[in-house]
């Protein structure tokens, strides 16, 4: 069956400045189903249209605060609701934070992310997240943060600060979010990427995939993404990271090509994007991640460590871009 010939042209012809044009769900599943050959040929098509396909970004993640959650998202080792081993503790130091910022730069990364296991940032926080942001963005870094839940005063608070990138994800589809998080809801993250839009902050946002959703939830997730207005900057596609001690552990895990058509499918809807190739990197080999980067995926994490699980040594990924012949993207670009 040809199901390339049930998609309605307008569906793929949607141009990316048209912000009132929105995604059906059922356009984007059908994305999903056409065969991978052809959806992989769209996709680069797409990518070579906004992007040098030969280059890629790196990001190095810390994380400023580990642990002891208040949250119970489903998939994640640092809730309090589940005992997987990972100690909570305080907010780093500022001076330690510049260190490590410092260390990644002359490894290669052009853009710092701090993540904190924080429902929101508390008020007796902002001073010492604010002076993180200030100081790495002085060491000629991009910064990016995802600490949870921002108001608007906060949102502002880190734009004044100088921060370029804020993540915060939507994890799913709507109809599926209730089986992963019950501690906020859906509309609570919908409100805090408005406040990080008004607030002038590029939006980084995407979600998680292999927590045992099916193919309705992956295109209702990326509808969801493709039709916030405008789509974010920056998307990250996560293929869970299974955490003994979490509810999410033991799930089937998915069909790599079905990861692949993921990035695919953000690629196509969300053209201008970067889509990051995000968590999971580790437990996949050399060429499914070849393959992910053909499907449009131009950034991926660079460091051994995520935020509590693993990532490719960065040696490792070293080689894979040199035999790909894949260039680090500079800094400078946003
Ligand atoms: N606590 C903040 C929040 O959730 O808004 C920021 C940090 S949180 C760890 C950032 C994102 O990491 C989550 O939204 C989720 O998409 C992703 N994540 C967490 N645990 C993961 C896992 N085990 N596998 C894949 N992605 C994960
Ligand atoms: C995102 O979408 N993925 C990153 C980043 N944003 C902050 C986090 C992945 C975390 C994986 C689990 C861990 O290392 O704790
Ligand atoms: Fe907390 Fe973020 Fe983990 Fe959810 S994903 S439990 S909010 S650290």
């Amino acid at each position: 069956m040809n199901t390339v010939a049930t998609i309605p042209l307008s569906a793929l012809k949607k141009p990316a400045a048209l912000s009132n044009a929105r995604w059906r769900v059922e356009d984007v599943e059908a994305l999903f189903a056409w065969p991978l050959m052809d959806l992989l040929h769209r996709a680069q098509q797409v990518h070579r249209q906004y992007f040098d396909p030969n280059e890629i970004q790196l990001s190095t993640l810390l994380s400023i605060k580990t642990g002891g959650c208040a949250e119970d998202c489903g998939y994640c080792p640092q809730s309090a609701h589940v005992d997987t081993g990972v100690k909570a503790g305080k907010l780093m130091p500022v001076a330690e934070v510049v260190e490590a910022a410092r260390m990644a730069k002359d490894q290669g990364a052009t853009r710092f992310c701090m993540g904190a296991a924080w429902r929101s940032p508390k008020p007796r926080d902002m001073a010492a997240v604010t002076e993180m942001v200030r100081q790495v963005k002085g060491l000629g870094l991009q910064t990016c943060m995802t600490l949870g839940m921002l108001d608007g005063s906060q949102a502002d608070a880190l734009k004044d600060a100088g921060l370029d990138y804020y993540n915060h994800n939507l994890d799913t589809a709507p109809e599926y979010y209730g089986r992963i998080v019950s501690t906020r809801t859906y509309q609570d993250r919908l409100d805090t990427l408005a406040h990080v839009r008004e607030a002038g902050i590029h939006v980084c946002c995407g979600g998680i995939v292999g927590m045992g959703e099916g193919r309705l939830h992956r295109a209702g997730l990326i509808a969801q993404l493709a039709n916030l207005d405008p789509y974010p900057e920056s998307v990250p596609i996560n293929n869970l990271v299974q955490v003994e001690g979490t509810p999410l552990a033991g799930t089937e895990p998915l069909d790599p090509f079905e990861f692949v058509r993921t990035v695919a499918v953000a690629r196509i809807t969300m053209s201008s994007a970067m889509v990051r190739l995000s968590a999971g990197r580790e437990q996949m080999d050399d060429a499914l991640q070849a393959l992910c980067f053909l499907a449009g995926a131009n950034s991926i994490f660079y460091g051994d460590k995520l935020l509590t699980t693993g990532n490719p040594q960065a040696t490792r990924d070293r080689a894979l871009l040199n035999r790909l012949g894949l260039r680090i993207q500079s800094e400078g670009a946003i």
